[in-house]
């Protein structure tokens, strides 16, 4: 459990910060909703969390898209900024904290750890050249380019630059690195992409180039190396430090004490060298503590399709909350969510997951319970009679159901967590249907019975709404709500799931949750 690092009891968890070239789609979206649901599930287990977000603001293809656009490229990364702001607050997304990599404070952080690689003698000048490509922001040698095409963009073809510029001595790291990820064996999850990882450091590591000349037409745009601003800080380099400057490195020492090292960085398969080799370099070299663990996940397609702008195929996130709520993306998005594969994106799946889980499952479940309560005891929350073998079973299956859902949770394993929860709400809707309770109400005799069926599918039914919060927080607090109590609390995964612990006294029936799907909306999704 990664909940030692930094300050005792505080959790921080960071995700890749996107580059803003345009609306973020459902596959940034999966990312999100990924880190969000670990740092909800954080803060009920009552941790002092902080999750960080951002965009990746230096890089040159965003100068070219603004250049492409006749717009002033500050401008442009201003409207951007907002609408990925936008996009992740129609997305629930919880993040205490948002970086823009053209703020003040992290131009410092950025220069502060240029800095220490060349006082530790990790950072040298020398010659050069390469194929580079200005949308990876990568330099390729011959061998790594595809028909003379960019391996990521084989509609362009890269130009071949020779310059002067600083190099990062990451061979020099080479042996350290792979010490560290074998005495630690959870540093990189899954299992497949630690593989890989060492498989690049057993090939042996090139230093890399951690500046750029600035060249005509991208002045102004980049963080200046520090004493030598006719270049730029390598994007990659400055994007990685993001991490440093949103726990307030080099200034803020004592939220710098608290929250570092990071207990995730949570990114997705295509950035692992960056994030696994670079970064906890770079680390070392800053004499800096490394990440507790980077969770890397796998990409999404859509209807099977690599998502593509060419293709026409970008989903965007924000369309589908407004559709079909936010609960129901998210929840689909983590019900299909399995860090070790990809994972797919399908309309008639989601419309199947939403009228199958959330509205029969989970909806009727709630509806059932709480109109039971309004309809046999006019409203208010019976206590129990006496138990029988059935409420012990659901009773034990709460708690084991909390502990097996946590343990998932904590392995990243998130699709996981969330059908062993929806076992539980299955079970629950078998347990009404065992009981019986309509059968019971119109048996004189049967009243203690009644009560305790009412009450433990109610207290079962609000265990889950806990258990639910950070895949579904808006409907676990209308669980809550409708239950008769306030929204449910930081700390709650501790102090309110054991059986019993919170009284209930009045129902609030309301609304339906995931009423059934239109036609007509499934049809537009
Ligand atoms: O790489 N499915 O930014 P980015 C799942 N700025 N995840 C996806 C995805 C898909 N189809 N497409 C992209 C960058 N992602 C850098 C990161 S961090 C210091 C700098 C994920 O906008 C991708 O794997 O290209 C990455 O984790 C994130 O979205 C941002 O990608």
């Amino acid at each position: 459990e990664g909940t030692d690092a930094g300050g005792s009891d505080s959790y921080y968890i960071t995700t890749a910060i996107d580059y803003p070239n345009g609306a973020p789609h459902i596959g940034h979206a999966l990312e999100k909703v990924a880190a969000d649901v670990v740092a909800r599930y954080h803060r009920l287990r009552g941790h002092d969390t902080f999750f960080s977000m951002g965009i990746d603001e230096n890089s040159l293809h965003v100068l070219r898209t603004a250049n492409e656009r006749g717009v002033e490229p500050h401008e442009w990364i201003n409207t951007l900024d907002e609408t990925f702001r936008r996009a992740w607050k129609a997305l629930d997304i919880s993040y205490d904290y948002w970086i823009r990599t053209t703020e003040e404070r992290h131009q410092r952080a950025s220069q502060e750890m240029f800095r220490r690689a060349l006082s530790k003698g990790d950072i040298y000048k020398d010659n050069y050249s390469g194929w580079y490509c200005p949308n990876c922001n990568t330099f390729y040698a011959t061998e790594e380019l595809i028909g003379g095409r960019c391996p990521n963009h084989p509609s362009l073809s890269p130009e071949w630059l020779h310059e002067d510029n600083y190099f990062f001595a990451l061979s020099k790291y080479g042996e350290r690195l792979l010490a560290h990820i074998e005495a630690n064996p959870d540093f990189i999850v899954p299992a497949s992409r630690k593989a890989e990882v060492v498989g690049l450091l057993k090939q042996g590591l090139r230093d890399f180039s951690v500046s750029r000349l600035v060249r005509p037409g991208v002045e102004g745009w980049g963080i200046p190396v520090p004493e030598d601003p006719k270049h730029v800080i390598y994007v990659w380099f400055d994007a990685l430090t993001n991490y440093l400057t949103a726990v307030g490195f080099p200034d803020d020492e004592q939220k710098f004490a608290n929250y570092w090292p990071a207990d995730a960085h949570v990114i997705g398969k295509d950035i692992t060298r960056f994030h696994c080799l670079y970064w906890p370099a770079m680390l070392l070299s800053a004499d800096l503590p490394l990440p507790k663990q980077i969770p890397v996940h796998g990409f999404l397609s859509v209807e099977n399709q690599k998502i593509s702008k060419t293709l026409g195929n970008v989903i965007d996130p924000v369309k589908l909350v407004e559709k079909i709520g936010v609960d129901a993306v998210r929840y689909y998005l983590a019900r299909n969510l399995f860090f070790a594969s990809d994972g797919d994106f399908s309309r008639a799946g989601l419309a199947r997951f939403y009228n199958d889980e959330l509205g029969n499952d989970l909806g009727n479940l709630l509806n059932r319970v709480v109109s039971m309560i309004k309809r046999y005891r006019k409203g208010e929350v019976p206590a129990p009679g006496p138990q029988g073998t059935r409420e012990d079973e659901l009773q034990v299956m709460a708690i084991s159901t909390r502990e097996r859902a946590a343990e998932a949770i904590e392995n990243w394993e998130i699709g996981n967590a969330l059908s062993i929860t929806w076992n539980f709400v299955r079970r629950v809707n078998q347990y009404i249907e065992h009981s019986e309770p309509w059968k019971l109400a119109k048996q004189p005799d049967a009243e203690q019975q009644l009560n305790t069926v009412l009450y433990t599918a109610a207290e079962a039914t609000r265990i889950l709404a806990i258990l639910l919060a950070p895949y579904i927080p808006t409907s676990s607090n209308r669980m809550y709500e409708q239950l008769g109590l306030p929204a449910i609390q930081a700390g709650a995964w501790e102090t309110q799931t054991a059986w019993g612990s919170i009284p209930m006294t009045e129902v609030s029936p309301s609304a339906l949750l995931f009423p059934r799907l239109d036609p007509e909306v499934t049809a537009t999704l």
